[in-house]
């Protein structure tokens, strides 16, 4: 930041630009890398970071990510983030370790890095914001599975991310611990779809025909659970196989009315966009604070000695609340 404004006050001796102000020098500059762009989960995050932004006053959000959901295409967009000279980098991540040598080299130039959502390694980020306890989304996501299943009971699949997704991996972990305590569930496979609705569609249709007793999908992704949905309605076995797991209100409305879906869980993605810009711009007033970040209308947020926080708990829609919320996100 210092050398930037220093060097905007040369350029404006050197060209007499009277008007660059000290003002826009002391932007801070945020890059928000998510894990593909097109993504309404990022979407809504992103809304929540400009919200942010505007809050601040002197920041900014440089919303970014590759077309698909590759490490390769986010460290093309943090390298040039890093050409940018931005001030803080808050990423989601598609690979934990992929990503950790350039996130390493621009903290190295004093560029704060977080992650969010999707975590990178220890060592390449400051802090890492989950969005809730990841304990309790797993829970939650078999809870909301054990209850379309009925007393009965059946196979269970899950349709996750891309492979190498912290985020989706964590909660699958979690899944599993709380599995044993649900009997009647049977899980028989896990298949991911990249976060790519194509994928994420043929997927499931491959599960269906392999399974042809499969009870429910749980899909701990917002692009996955709508392409799962649509694809159990299009195979026409809705009212046979359930479809639950994370998503947003907005993009399953559609589903919760046409019966693939009865209920599903979600946190505001909103806000956390909101609370990753907030805690990347708080890292740059002052990078001491590491434990206990103020963090706007959400309050404080603390972080553990790993360096890992939560924001808040998950929600849970169906029917009965879908479409109030569908007009949120
Ligand atoms: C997708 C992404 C994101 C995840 C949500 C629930 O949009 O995989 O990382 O948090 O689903």
């Amino acid at each position: 930041m210092k050398f930037r404004k220093s060097l905007l006050a040369a350029a404006a001796l050197v060209f007499g630009l009277a008007t660059v102000s000290a003002q826009a020098a002391d932007t801070v500059r945020v890059g928000l890398v998510v894990k593909s762009l097109g993504n309404g989960f990022f979407e809504a995050a992103r809304d929540g970071a400009m919200e942010a932004a505007k809050e601040l006053g002197n920041a900014e959000v440089i919303y970014t990510g590759p077309t698909s959901t590759t490490a390769e295409g986010q460290i093309e967009s943090i390298n040039a983030l890093m050409a940018q000279h931005v001030d803080a980098i808050a990423v989601s991540a598609n690979d934990p370790d992929a990503l950790a040598p350039i996130l390493k080299r621009a903290m190295q130039r004093g560029i704060k890095v977080i992650s969010w959502d999707s975590g990178v390694a220890q060592d390449a980020r400051i802090v890492h914001l989950n969005p809730s306890s990841n304990a309790l989304i797993g829970a939650m996501c078999i809870k909301l599975a054990a209850d379309v299943a009925g007393q009965d009971g059946g196979k269970l699949a899950i349709l996750s991310a891309t492979p190498t997704s912290s985020n989706q991996n964590i909660w699958i972990d979690e899944m599993k611990k709380v599995l044993p305590d649900y009997s009647q569930l049977d899980l028989i496979d896990t298949v991911y779809g990249d976060d790519l609705a194509d994928k994420s569609y043929r997927e499931t249709v491959a599960l269906l025909k392999k399974y042809p007793d499969l009870k429910v999908i749980v899909a701990p992704t917002s692009v996955g659970i709508v392409a799962a949905a649509q694809a159990v309605e299009d195979q026409g076995q809705v009212g046979k196989v359930y479809v639950t797991g994370l998503g947003l209100p907005s993009e399953l409305a559609g589903h919760v009315d046409a019966g693939s879906v009865k209920s599903f869980a979600i946190w505001n993605p909103i806000d956390l966009g909101y609370s990753a810009m907030m805690i990347a711009y708080k890292l740059t007033q002052d990078p001491k604070e590491t434990q206990f970040i103020e963090v706007g209308r959400m309050g404080p947020i603390s972080f553990d000695a790993d360096g890992n926080g939560a924001m808040s708990d998950p929600f849970i829609y169906d029917a009965s609340n879908v479409h109030k919320f569908a007009k949120i996100f």
